[in-house]
């Protein structure tokens, strides 16, 4: 039993901005207050873990970043009552807990206790990651490349004893993002054409959730070609590259649809296809979703008109969800056999080949690539 005990484990330490990660053995204090102590299973890799250790998303160093995943409580700390140990759970970079003035909100699932800032840090301001004698930073209220983390108890959701790990954590962040995008955030309509900007693990579950919805088209935008058989698979009726064109990839949407793109949905991170997915839509009754996370401190000029006209411009986190409510929901329609997440994962590997992981994400080869501990 290694509850009220420092556990040694290996983690992934990113020791500065532009390092490789480094498998060490680093110490995990137990859970304080408030907090619990999982055991990780299975984590995604994600872009915005990237951006992390390039400077795009802040972040302090040294840090264990890995936001998407799932465990097994190993134990809680004081005060502890909506989880147990051997829990099996879901640690969530968006929190619920239910008592700020956004969680009070029916419709804000912008919870105070959200990290966006990258403090990297618990409730009492430090951290419960030692490696080498030194403090390790959290990173998301999750830290998930590690065999070991602690979260805050509002940072958890607790999940169907039986849902696989390996396919289970995309629910810690790109299906959820993504599928809450299109049914939360655009409300897609029956018979509607959507047009999805980015064709990573989010974007392809925007696709899924335009799909479940009715759109009767779907369009996949990338500049990499590579991503169009995956977009295919799980429901694009057809894709584009904007580097096969002279003309704004807008006007080339615009004619391949008789102008009437209903959704576009951002899901690059990028600023100029934030401008470009808001031109697609239609001009006067359009929506346009900004999924993907905007460089930190980045500014954006865009001529007012594109909104004047009526267009709509949307933005969500999380897809929108509560998580603790939820993710249980959802992971229970996963395992109803709802949506299909097979093809959003492309590589499983072992947890100390990260770094081959993170390079299949930059070569453009993987959709997700689950780390099994
Ligand atoms: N035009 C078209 N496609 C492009 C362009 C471009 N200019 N630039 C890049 N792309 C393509 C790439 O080729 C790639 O296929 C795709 O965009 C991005 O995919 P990935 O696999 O790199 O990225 P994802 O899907 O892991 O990450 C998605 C985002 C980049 C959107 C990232 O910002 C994110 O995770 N956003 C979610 C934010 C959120 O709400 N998180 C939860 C709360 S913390
Ligand atoms: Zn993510």
């Amino acid at each position: 039993n290694t509850s009220g005990k420092v556990i040694k484990c290996k983690a992934a330490v990113l020791w500065g901005l532009e390092q490789p990660f480094s498998i060490e053995e680093i110490e995990v204090a137990p859970p304080k207050a408030h907090e619990v102590r999982i055991k990780i299973l299975a984590t995604g890799i994600c872009r915005t873990d990237n951006n992390a250790t390039t400077g795009v998303m802040p972040a302090k160093f040294p840090v264990i970043v890995g936001h998407e995943a799932v465990g097994i409580v190993e134990s809680i700390g004081e005060g502890v009552t909506s989880l147990k140990p051997g829990d099996k759970v879901i640690p969530l970079c968006v929190p619920q807990c239910g008592i700020c003035s956004n969680c009070l909100k029916p419709d804000s699932n912008y919870c105070d206790m959200l990290d966006i800032v990258g403090k990297g840090v618990l409730s009492d301001g430090t951290s419960r990651f030692t490696c080498k004698g030194k403090p390790v930073y959290h990173y998301m209220n999750t830290s998930t490349f590690t065999e070991y983390t602690v979260v805050r108890d509002v940072a958890v959701a607790k999940i169907d004893a039986a849902a696989p790990p390996e396919k289970a954590c995309l629910f810690g962040c790109a299906f959820t993002t993504g599928y809450g995008a299109a049914i939360n955030t655009a409300k897609v309509t029956p018979g509607s054409t959507c047009a999805v900007f980015g064709l990573g693990g989010v974007g392809l579950s925007v696709i899924i959730g335009c799909k479940i919805a009715g759109a009767s088209r779907i369009i996949g935008v990338d500049i990499n070609p590579r991503k169009f058989e995956k977009a295919k698979a799980v429901g694009a009726t057809e894709c584009v590259n904007p580097k096969d064109h002279t003309k704004p990839i807008s006007e080339v949407l615009k004619e391949m649809t008789g102008d009437s793109v209903r959704y576009t949905f951002e899901v690059t991170g990028n600023l100029d296809t934030m401008i470009d997915a808001l031109a697609s839509c239609h001009k006067n009754c359009g929506m346009s979703v900004v999924v993907g996370d905007p460089p930190a401190s980045s500014v954006l000029t865009f001529d007012p008109m594109l909104v004047f006209d009526g267009r709509t411009w949307k933005g969500c986190i999380f897809g929108g969800w509560k998580p603790v409510n939820d993710l249980p929901k959802l992971v229970s329609d996963f395992m109803a056999k709802k949506f299909n997440l097979d093809e959003l994962v492309t590589h499983i590997l072992p947890f100390d080949k990260i770094e081959e992981g993170f390079n299949l994400l930059k070569k453009g080869e993987s959709i997700r690539t689950v780390l099994t501990f």
